[in-house]
């Protein structure tokens, strides 16, 4: 490709609404242009590198079995309505309708649509196991679109579907979808964990999230060193519990802490750590209000709430609803003494002795607060935020916490959707089964940023080889230079010519202002023509992932461009 032919139309300053690395340095190389908020334009560069992880992933599908197949877009409403999700979406879902007014959105997800094909088109126990899998834009309204290519509104998803006969046969396709997500994203170059994840709204009993570690990333993940525990922190457990406290519980007694709201003035204020503090927070679950509590020193996880009450709106209340129903502003209220409002303690509240809460009465807090004898809970279970520190529930060793990007979820359907839908098997002895189902998707467009957000420097993008948008860049230092200029040419056509994925930058341009476009669009190898070139016969070769700069002879060049290129591609190759 000639680079003054090549569309790739980089920034010198970093656009003004790009927050994250990623994003600055994909529009800034000429990658993508937004075309509105969250929906992109993938210009040349950004389309090969696309083309590449989807190619890396296509090559994993194949591998475990998967049968690609284009599912539409455009989905009927009636699908929707049949599996009760038509309302539970709402905003989020874009909704159209065609000329004769009949409703249908733009896919956010294909359960609905792949399992009324299966329902149509398998009835047989010899049909299965079946994966089957597209690569597709995916629509999804996100109330706040940011990130770039992170959090979009229209976006490139790999989803994947396995249906089975039984468990068993799910428990084999997770399996291998698992392996073959590892192998997708080893193949990409990046760093990533598979951690035990919240199966959430789309139900099913089991998930495992693939995170690309990344400070930018919006999950928060806990894993372990010592051994390969990983989850996210909705759903980390935790184990750590207290001793319990050595002291006796005392009466309790009422004290005036006029205007002591939060945890550290009151701490402050009644000379007490956090710990002995009791939190509590009133949600509104399915519109119900509950209450909440967790020491002052931690941190409430709303997904593990959630979970436990198994609702499917958890709010926090507004302060009105808290004021009315406790009688004292947020900051104020607490377990005792509270009417008809369930209270869901976290596991380490049973463990305090003599705390201190909120008295229900503005300007006042009680001490020596002993949960059993000053208040009944309705349930004491797991809702706390584990944090780094804390011991793996698996092997112990401390936790460690990290930043996440979600490029990559795996879940257990079961029955949910083929019982709801009717996709059915007969067995060899005539009797009929739901297909027991599985769903598996890659964020591909988020995957290019994820990689991004790994793999660049002050100067711009490095690019894995696995998935540059072009292997080689040659840069002639003089153009002027008939002898340089015809090298270069000459050097072009060659590895053009043998396949070799290769930009020349025969722009009229200084040399500076290629090299330090090379650096920004992150092209792997860098091949320099320059003065040495014409009087030794030697051209300067750069990776562009490490400092040094080698010369190497013109005699040759093009196998052993080649051979660097082979080798340098070793690293992404599966392992075993
Ligand atoms: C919707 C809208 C947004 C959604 C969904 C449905 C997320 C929805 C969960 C999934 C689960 C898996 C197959 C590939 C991997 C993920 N956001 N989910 O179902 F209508 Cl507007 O998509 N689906």
């Amino acid at each position: 490709m000639r680079a003054s032919e090549l569309l790739a139309p980089t920034l010198r300053e970093t656009p003004a609404e790009a927050e994250i690395v990623s994003h600055q340095l994909l529009l800034r190389g000429g990658f993508i242009r937004k075309a509105a908020a969250g929906i992109y334009t993938y210009l040349p560069l950004g389309r090969r590198v696309l083309a590449k992880i989807e190619q890396i992933i296509r090559e994993e599908m194949d591998r475990a079995g998967g049968q690609e197949v284009v599912l539409p877009i455009i989905q009927p409403a009636e699908l929707w309505q049949e599996s009760g999700r038509w309302e539970v979406y709402g905003e989020e879902m874009f909704r159209l309708q065609d000329r004769h007014r009949r409703q249908f959105c733009l896919g956010p997800t294909h359960e609905e649509i792949i399992t009324a094909l299966v329902r149509s088109e398998v009835t047989s126990y010899k049909q299965l196991p079946l994966l089957l899998y597209q690569i597709q834009n995916k629509y999804r309204d996100e109330r706040r679109p940011r990130f770039g290519l992170l959090r979009g509104r229209e976006f490139v998803m790999k989803d994947l579907y396995s249906f089975d006969l039984d468990q068993e046969g799910l428990n084999q396709s997770y399996q291998k979808m698992y392996q073959a997500y590892s192998n997708v994203f080893r193949r990409c170059g990046l760093d990533f964990r598979p951690v035990q994840a919240d199966s959430g709204a789309i139900g099913g009993n089991y998930s495992h999230e693939f995170m690309a570690l990344a400070a930018a990333g919006e999950a928060l993940l806990v894993y372990c060193r010592e051994c390969d525990y990983a989850a996210n922190v909705e759903i980390a457990e935790a184990r750590a519990l207290p001793k319990a406290a050595a002291e006796n519980p005392a009466p309790l007694k009422e004290v005036a802490t006029p205007g002591q709201k939060t945890v550290t003035e009151i701490c402050t204020f009644l000379q007490v750590t956090p710990d002995k503090l009791i939190k509590t927070l009133f949600y509104e679950a399915d519109g119900q209000l509950i209450a909440a509590l967790v020491r002052g020193d931690r941190e409430l996880n709303e997904v593990k709430l959630q979970n436990h009450l198994n609702c499917r709106h958890l709010v926090l209340a507004d302060p009105e609803r808290v004021m009315k129903a406790a009688g004292a502003p947020v900051g104020f209220v607490g377990p005792v003494g509270l009417q008809g409002i369930p209270l869901y303690a976290d596991l380490e509240i049973p463990y305090l002795v003599n705390g201190v809460a909120g008295a229900n009465r503005e300007g006042y807090h009680l001490v020596n607060v002993n949960p059993g004898r000053d208040f009944k809970t309705a349930a004491v279970v797991d809702i706390r935020q584990v944090e780094a520190g804390e011991p793996c529930p698996r092997c112990g060793a401390p936790l460690a916490q990290a930043r996440g990007i979600e490029v990559g979820q795996v879940f257990q359907l079961g029955t949910k959707y083929s019982s709801v839908l009717g996709a059915k098997y007969t067995d060899a002895r005539g009797q009929e089964h739901p297909i027991v189902m599985g769903c598996y998707g890659i964020g591909v467009s988020r995957t290019m940023a994820a990689i991004v957000e790994q793999c660049h420097d002050d100067q711009g993008i490095i690019w894995p080889l696995s998935v540059a948008p072009y292997q080689v860049v040659i840069i002639p230092a003089s153009l002027k230079d008939d002898g340089q200029r015809e090298v270069a040419e000459g050097l072009y056509r060659e590895l053009a010519a043998a396949g070799v994925e290769v930009v020349y930058d025969d722009r009229d341009e200084r040399a500076g202002l290629k090299f330090v476009e090379a650096d920004l669009i992150g092209y792997p190898l860098r091949v320099t023509v320059g003065k040495r070139t014409v009087t030794s016969g030697t051209v300067d070769v750069k990776w562009r992932s490490r400092k040094e700069e080698t010369p190497l002879p013109l005699e040759g060049l093009t196998a052993q461009i080649q051979t660097l290129l082979a080798r340098e591609m070793e690293k992404y190759r599966l392992r075993g």
